[in-house]
């Protein structure tokens, strides 16, 4: 599959303002990549792939984390947590994704990790970012990743626990180690 049947692909499993959003991950990835020095191309292709099946039923998305082996604590979490899981193993498994930089990188865009790689925090940072988001905050965010990769992703991550804590939601424990992760980096 060439990248135009690829982008066709995903774009035809999602309604068209996550299309939009996907495109604007993909231009705002390339351009954190050749910021800070990871690869465009790993970035483009996992941005294309990142919510490939945020739109499939919540029930699909389930059943590959059970039956593959994904981590089960994720279904004790918010479903929006599960597609960047479920989305890294259709990368491999339909799209013949092999490149394990780029399947981590969709697979933790959503809650983050400790020790996040260069091409993870790309593609994270470009998911908060893209010009289509407009959340409190969003042009501090992008503001800071003008220089700082690490402070915009932590000032990203900073806003999604916030946000949990005021609706009372859980928080994935990955997305905590991710935040002291970062701290710890900017020491
Ligand atoms: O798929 P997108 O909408 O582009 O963005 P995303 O994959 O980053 O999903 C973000 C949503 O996930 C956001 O509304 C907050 C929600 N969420 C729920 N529980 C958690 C969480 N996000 C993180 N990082 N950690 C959680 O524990
Ligand atoms: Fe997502
Ligand atoms: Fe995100
Ligand atoms: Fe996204």
């Amino acid at each position: 599959m060439n990248r135009e049947q690829l982008i066709e692909s995903v774009r035809s499993q999602m309604p068209p303002q996550r299309w939009t959003h996907t495109v604007g991950v993909m231009e705002t990835s390339v351009i954190l990549a050749e910021r800070f020095g990871a690869d465009p191309v790993k970035a483009e292709l996992a941005a294309i792939l990142h919510d490939v099946c945020k739109y499939w039923r919540v029930d699909e998305q389930a059943q590959i984390i059970r039956e593959n082996g994904l981590p089960a604590d994720l279904l004790d979490y918010d479903k929006e947590l599960w597609h960047a899981h479920a989305g890294a193993w259709i990368a491999s498994s339909r799209y013949g994704v092999i490149d394990e930089e780029v399947l981590d990188a969709i697979r933790y865009h959503t809650s983050g990790r400790r020790g996040m790689t260069l091409l993870d925090k790309v593609v994270c940072l470009a998911d908060y970012m893209e010009p289509g988001r407009d959340f409190p905050g969003v042009n501090n965010i992008r503001e800071t990743a003008e220089h700082n990769l690490e402070r915009a992703l932590l000032a990203g991550f900073d806003g999604t626990i916030r946000f949990l804590l005021d609706k009372g939601r859980k928080i994935y424990p990955l997305t905590l180690e991710a935040r002291n992760g970062l701290l710890e980096e900017l020491e």
